[in-house]
């Protein structure tokens, strides 16, 4: 209950009777993009200023052998713990989106399970150096060596890619916050009960991430090149699928054991 009050104080009575049908106003566009982009800094799990600092910790090559020299099981049970936690912010992030709560509870775990791995692909462009191809990793920064024990080398290669061509858009705070949400609120995922509203939520989204693309770049081309990338992102989604199926064909024990949100999040 506590959580449909909050949007509900938003609200701007006032302002809808000025609206036209359909019609955005500048002063909504400006209490969604603030809602956003404080939802996504209060839920990132890192400030801009810790990541900064963090960057210059780098994993030595003997801890890095040490990581390679972990049993497949072990490597993946430690990923798939991150990954669970950072989804734990993604669902926070999406709690504290205005609308989202309204959705029903089915088209709310529609949304989550199809997009928290976008987000966090998305997300990791904050925990991502393309400087020396490196991410974050359990408090220091390493490569794509890091990962070797996965077995899951063409998983890795692709999200370390798609690090790096992200992190060329360069996209600030403000950018990554809406361009988050409006994946989240993707109204074609299969199955959503009420896509309109998602589609209405999404619209408002794009058209207060476009405002603020603008403020610095040519709306235009900015936003297609981040949504050009939505298909490389769909693509390794579903490569960790396929990942996740052959693990846990091999270890159905250690697969048993991964944490509870991500076997619900990829089951
Ligand atoms: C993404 C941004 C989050 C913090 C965060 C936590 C865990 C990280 C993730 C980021 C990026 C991707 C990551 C993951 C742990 C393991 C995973 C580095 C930085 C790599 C790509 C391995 C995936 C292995 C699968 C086969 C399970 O705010």
């Amino acid at each position: 209950y506590e959580l449909m009050l909050e949007p509900a104080l938003f609200a701007h009575g006032a302002l809808e009777g000025s609206q036209l049908a359909g019609e955005i106003s500048v002063l909504e566009i400006d209490r969604i993009a603030q809602n956003v982009v404080k939802s996504h800094l209060e839920t990132c799990q890192y400030t801009a200023e810790e990541l900064k600092h963090l960057a210059w910790s780098l994993y030595s090559p003997e801890e890095i052998r040490a990581l390679q020299s972990k049993s497949c099981e072990a490597m993946w049970q430690q990923c798939s713990l991150h990954i669970s936690n950072a989804i734990q912010y993604v669902v926070e992030f999406a709690k504290r989106i205005d609308g989202f709560m309204e959705l029903c509870q089915n088209d709310q775990i529609i949304l989550l399970k199809a997009g928290c791995l976008e987000v966090l692909l998305l997300r990791m462009i904050r925990a991502f150096n393309p400087l020396n191809n490196t991410v974050l990793f359990e408090g220091k920064f390493g490569g794509v060596q890091m990962f070797k024990a996965l077995g899951c080398d063409d998983l890795i290669s692709a999200v370390f890619e798609l690090g790096r061509t992200l992190c060329r858009l360069q996209l600030s705070d403000e950018e990554l916050a809406l361009f988050t949400a409006a994946v989240l609120l993707s109204p074609d995922r299969p199955w959503l009960t009420e896509s309109k509203k998602v589609q209405k939520l999404q619209d408002k989204i794009y058209v207060a991430l476009q405002h603020e693309i603008q403020k610095k770049h040519s709306a235009e081309d900015k936003l297609s090149k981040m949504v050009s990338k939505l298909p490389l992102m769909k693509t390794i989604c579903n490569l960790h699928l396929d990942k996740l199926e052959f693990f846990r064909l091999l270890h159905p024990e250690t697969a048993m054991n991964f944490p509870p949100l991500y076997k619900e999040v990829f089951n």
